[in-house]
């Protein structure tokens, strides 16, 4: 009995992957932040973003918040209005908003003030190839990432993109605050596989809270 009381959901471990990187496991209630997403889906629904170069992303994305990060023949930017529907993002509610400044604060990021959430839908067979997120003004502000519904790899590259990575399995519920060196590293997603979930079904979401203004 003890030995539960240490480990109780009032104290919720967090797991140091390295420098910046830390692990907070079942940290948010999913049902909530699933219902939310749906919510705000339907102001500005899940799409499927062109790159600068032309071609068609696999996963769908969406935003909330101030800003929304973008992209499509011109570049990645953030924008205020949602070219979809031409008005602003859905805003962060005042719950995710407060969950992701905890995650940062466990973390031991004192003044994390994220003003945009993008929001991942990954199908099976979706993956995300290696890349560094640097649209954002403020590298000192951390990255608080969010995983709902399947499970996916993330991976890791603490040296280059050529490097090997750490592979990480992210389950529903579980929360990643990368902050420090690590906000500069390459980092990817690999493919999901065929499977279904009680909350999100044959998806998984991912949400990464960012200071980008
Ligand atoms: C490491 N998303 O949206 S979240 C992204 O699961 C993105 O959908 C992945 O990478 C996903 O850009 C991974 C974890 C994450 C987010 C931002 C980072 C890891 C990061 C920024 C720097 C280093
Ligand atoms: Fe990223």
């Amino acid at each position: 009995m003890m030995q539960n009381d240490l480990f109780s959901k009032s104290e919720p471990k967090i797991e140091a992957l390295c420098d910046g990187v830390y692990l907070l496991r079942q940290f948010i209630e999913p049902e909530l932040f699933y219902n939310q997403i749906m919510k705000m889906a339907k102001i500005s629904p899940f799409r499927r973003m062109m790159t600068p170069g032309g071609k068609i992303m696999n996963i769908a994305i969406t935003n909330s918040g101030d800003v929304g990060w973008y992209s499509d023949r011109k570049g990645y930017r953030y924008l205020p209005l949602d070219p979809l529907n031409a008005k602003p993002w859905p805003p962060l509610a005042d719950f995710m908003i407060k969950a992701a400044k905890q995650a940062a604060q466990k973390a031991g990021f004192k003044n994390y003030n994220p003003d945009t959430c993008l929001i991942n839908c990954y199908q099976t067979g979706d993956r995300l190839t290696p890349h560094q997120d640097k649209n954002e003004q403020d590298f000192s502000q951390p990255i608080v990432s969010m995983s709902l519904g399947l499970s996916a790899i993330f991976q890791l590259y603490e040296e280059v993109r050529g490097g090997k990575p750490k592979n990480i399995l992210l389950d529903n519920g579980d929360v990643l605050v990368f902050g420090g060196p690590a906000r500069r590293y390459f980092h990817a997603v690999k493919k999901l596989e065929k499977d279904n979930h009680t909350l999100t079904g044959s998806k998984r979401y991912n949400l990464t809270f960012r200071k980008a203004l």
